[in-house]
């Protein structure tokens, strides 16, 4: 049995190490393909919560108030934090260790913080690799949260079920939520910080853009308010979470969901291979001169596909 194949095993007996030891092989793209097929009949039944808002909205202090009340209940929590503006990778991101503090010495709860590594769907993929890894490895509750509000993060939050956008009272989030395009992918918000002034009024306005927009009917929004702070607002929190993982699974949504998010994840994977072998043809094709001066890229894009399904039938000859 090769080492890996112990590891396997190890994971399936829960053992945290094996966790760990698993996401970065398949990080570093050792064994991916070995690791992945072992991991993925064990996964596909837990649903994952995203967080995501602008930076410092208490993103990290909900997940870690989340992750109490979990471990309370018994369910053992395993948490993604990714930030795509950090190069930091593997380790924890300083922030968020020192916040996550009082769950570190608990083997119940496994977090992995991930930052930039390569071009940003390298991110999204690794992200989903990791994602498995956790189930496989015996975590019940999934949380995702990621910082910001642009497209980088918005791709990643297509790989969770449930996306929990967090919002702050008296700085302007809702505009910016809007103008990200934000609105769209909310299925829960929060206002935290709810000890601060201001936070009916921005409930109002975001019911107010809810009301506007062009709403799945089948679902609307909640607005939950929360404070870390007091310790308010958090296990309302969590039962807007289990409604809308209900909601998803009764509805059949849950389905639908899956099937695209395995269209983005193939696509990611394509696209992955697709660059590879074009940045490798590329300067063949230039120095060749089969494409003259003047000639439409869109024509020489036909040119340079036909080229590459040659190659690939060459290969699988
Ligand atoms: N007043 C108040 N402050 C809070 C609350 N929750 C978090 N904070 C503070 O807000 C700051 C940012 O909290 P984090 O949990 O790190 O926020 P984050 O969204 O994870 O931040 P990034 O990951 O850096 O984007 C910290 O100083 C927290 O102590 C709250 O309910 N009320
Ligand atoms: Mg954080």
């Amino acid at each position: 049995m090769n080492g890996v194949q112990e590891w396997l095993k190890r994971l399936f007996l829960q053992d945290r190490r094996a966790v760990a030891k698993l996401i970065s092989l398949v990080e570093d793209n050792i064994e991916r393909h070995q690791i992945m097929r072992a991991v993925l009949p064990r996964t596909g039944n837990t649903l994952v919560t995203g967080i995501t808002g602008p930076p410092g909205a208490g993103k990290s202090s909900l997940v870690e108030a989340l992750t109490k009340l979990v471990r309370e209940q018994g369910e053992s929590v395993g948490i993604v934090a990714v930030d795509p503006t950090s190069p930091l990778t593997g380790g924890a991101i300083l922030g968020d260790r020192i916040r996550m503090q009082s769950h570190a010495t608990d083997r119940n709860v496994f977090i992995r913080s991930m930052g930039t590594r390569g071009h940003l769907g390298g991110m999204a993929k690794a992200t989903a690799d990791v994602i498995r890894i956790m189930e496989a490895g015996g975590y019940t509750t999934l949380l995702l949260e990621t910082v910001g509000v642009g497209q980088s993060e918005i791709e990643i939050m297509h790989l969770a079920d449930t996306v929990i956008v967090t919002l702050n009272p008296g700085t302007g989030d809702g505009i910016q939520a809007i103008k990200a395009g934000i609105m769209e992918i909310a299925d829960i918000f929060v206002i935290n910080k709810a000890d601060l002034p201001g936070s009916e009024r921005l409930k109002n306005d975001i019911e107010m853009m809810l009301g506007m927009t062009g709403q799945d009917k089948a679902w609307r929004p909640p607005v939950v308010l929360t404070s870390v702070y007091e310790n308010r607002g958090v296990d309302q929190l969590q039962a807007e979470i289990k409604r809308h993982h209900a909601f998803l699974r009764s509805s059949g949504r849950w389905k639908i969901k899956w099937q695209e998010q395995l269209q983005r994840e193939v696509w990611r994977h394509l696209n992955g291979q697709i660059q590879e072998q074009f940045n490798s043809l590329w300067p063949k094709l230039l120095s060749d001169a089969a494409i003259a001066e003047g000639t439409d890229p869109g024509q020489i894009a036909e040119q340079v596909w036909s080229v590459m399904m040659e190659e690939m039938k060459k290969k699988n000859d």
